[in-house]
């Protein structure tokens, strides 16, 4: 297992969007076991393929049932939500936004369909948190950002802060 580097904004792979993954082979394993630890390093909920700069549609997310908890990753090839309803305005961050949060209006229950490493089909229902997790990560896979669901204002806030920061750092 390898730690891969985390893309930021605004690096193109994040409005990309992503493939299914044909064949579920060695690659796809090592690229998920890759995904796990660099989600764990980083202290995140869920990490999506394009953030370490795969276009495969793969998601993996940390079930843990509370704060304190880690190691109950869930692996999803080809995710898709088959059922959302209600409504959540929850803060949410990107591990591929640095240090920038904000309130989100998403669903707040989904049920999401998947495959596992082994190829075999699922469906699991979230609520909340996870729930607004899920509907992040596939976002990712199809080139959309948290920053996408802000109001054009606070979005061209943010990229201009970005933007100094970078400027600032390539300095
Ligand atoms: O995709 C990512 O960048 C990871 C991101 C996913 C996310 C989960 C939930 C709400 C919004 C976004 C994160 O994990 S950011 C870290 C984070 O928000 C968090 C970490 C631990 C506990 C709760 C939230
Ligand atoms: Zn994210």
């Amino acid at each position: 297992m390898a730690l891969r580097e985390i893309k930021t904004y605004p690096d193109p792979i994040l409005a990309t969007t992503c493939v299914p993954v044909e064949e579920i082979d060695g690659e796809t394993r090592t690229l998920a076991q890759d995904m796990i630890e660099t989600l764990y390093q980083a202290n995140g909920l869920g990490l999506a393929a394009p953030q370490v700069g795969s276009t495969l549609r793969l998601i993996v997310v940390d079930l843990r049932e509370d704060e304190q908890q880690r190691g109950n990753p869930l692996v999803v090839v080809n995710p898709e939500i088959c059922e959302a309803s209600g409504e959540i305005v929850h803060q949410e961050g990107c591990l591929s936004v640095p240090e920038y949060y904000a309130d989100v209006r998403r669903a707040e229950n989904v049920v999401v369909k998947g495959r596992d490493l082994e190829g075999r089909e699922f469906t699991l229902e979230a609520q909340g948190i996870m729930a607004v997790c899920f509907q992040h990560e596939i976002d990712h896979l199809n080139g959309t950002l948290f920053l996408d669901h802000l109001s054009p204002l606070k979005r061209s806030l943010y990229k201009r802060r970005r933007a100094k920061e970078l400027k600032r750092e390539s300095h």
